[in-house]
């Protein structure tokens, strides 16, 4: 009898699995999506090149840090020197630039909290963001896009987390909840945190890549392809994973006291950082410390009411994961 309810269990744990890895596939964009957006960056680089030379684009966040949904805008920051220039004239500039240019819907946002033209290409159909000079948003890209490259885990779990978040409205920094960007740090902290790690900590390794931005020393082991296997003595599947990242969230995680860490890969206590009261409008509800920008907590749009929120939904998350005989559903049922 025991052998065939262990036999049972398997099965189930590998069903688990599938269902985890059939969402996980309906989740990633086609690669033609990439020669799209490669396509609408040639354009740009073209008209921006006639007027500053000098100047280079990149394309940050979620269409290059490999965590990102089929048909999402893209973000590309131009990076120039600027001088005397106002970065205002700059943005103007550039949206009169594009709009000469059959480029529609262009529109200079001056005053936003991170100045941008909007534009959206007739021909791809693809909406994108410009920022200039936004360079520790290219790094911290290569940051996430390096980590993705050593273990497919992180990317099968970055991709559920992120569309749970979505599904139930927690992936809202204007309602007080967590970024795209604070999601996929906590993945990699989780991952990192595994016994066996799946995932190394780069920033404590050997160095091979440096930028020093804003006089923000970027430094870490950016070798991937040497790091393959270095999750292979951890066998957990995506189903285990997401049982345990849920479970860690609403259960484990002490919210009071710590501090997670990427870049150190480990856990900081809020005391150590000063982290322990409300300063401003930051409260440190819960404490995402951003790997290179350090004194920067990415939770620190999170106050009383959303911090109730999201832990109610990680709670509910990890009970699905315990109880629900259809988690991969139930999980990302609307709210
Ligand atoms: P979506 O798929 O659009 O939800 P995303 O990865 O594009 O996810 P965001 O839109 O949240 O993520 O952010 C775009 C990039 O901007 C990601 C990261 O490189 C940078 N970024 C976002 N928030 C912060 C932050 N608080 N501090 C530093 N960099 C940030
Ligand atoms: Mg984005």
């Amino acid at each position: 009898r025991i052998v065939k309810r262990q036999t049972a269990c398997r099965s189930d744990i590998e069903r688990l699995n599938d269902s985890f890895l059939a969402v996980f596939a309906s989740l990633i964009p086609a690669d033609e999506e990439k020669v799209k957006q490669k396509q609408l960056l040639t354009v740009l680089e073209k008209l921006v090149g006639k007027e500053w030379p000098e100047a280079r684009l990149y394309l940050y966040g979620s269409c290059a840090n490999s965590f990102g949904f089929p048909k999402s805008d893209i973000d590309v920051c131009l990076v120039m020197e600027l001088g005397d220039i106002d970065k205002s004239e700059v943005l103007l500039k550039l949206a009169d630039i594009l709009q000469s240019d059959n480029l529609q819907n262009v529109q200079a946002l001056t005053r936003a909290r991170v100045p941008i033209v909007k534009l959206m290409d007739p021909i791809t159909s693809i909406s994108c963001d410009i920022c200039v000079n936004n360079v520790l948003a290219v790094v911290n890209t290569k940051l996430l896009h390096d980590y993705a490259q050593i273990d497919v885990r992180l990317r099968q779990l970055a991709f559920i987390v992120k569309h749970w978040a979505k599904s139930r409205g927690v992936n809202e920094t204007y309602q007080g909840t967590l970024s795209s960007y604070a999601y996929v740090l906590m993945c990699i902290h989780f991952l990192q945190q595994r016994r066996p790690a799946i995932l190394p900590c780069l920033q404590a390794m050997e160095v091979t890549y440096v930028a020093t931005v804003d006089s923000v020393e970027c430094a870490y082991f950016d070798q991937v392809d040497k790091l393959q296997s270095f999750g292979s003595r951890n066998g957990e599947k995506i189903g285990q994973l997401v049982w345990a990242f849920f479970h860690y969230w609403a259960y484990c995680h002490d919210y009071a006291n710590d501090v997670i860490s990427v870049r150190t890969g480990s856990t900081l206590s809020k005391r150590a950082k000063d982290w322990t009261r409300r300063v401003g409008n930051d409260r440190h509800l819960i404490c995402i410390e951003d790997p290179f920008e350090i004194s920067h907590d990415l939770g620190r749009v999170v106050d009383k009411y959303s911090i109730r929120v999201l832990r109610e939904e990680f709670e509910r998350a990890a009970e699905i994961m315990q109880y629900d005989p259809n988690p991969s559903v139930t999980l990302f049922e609307p709210y």
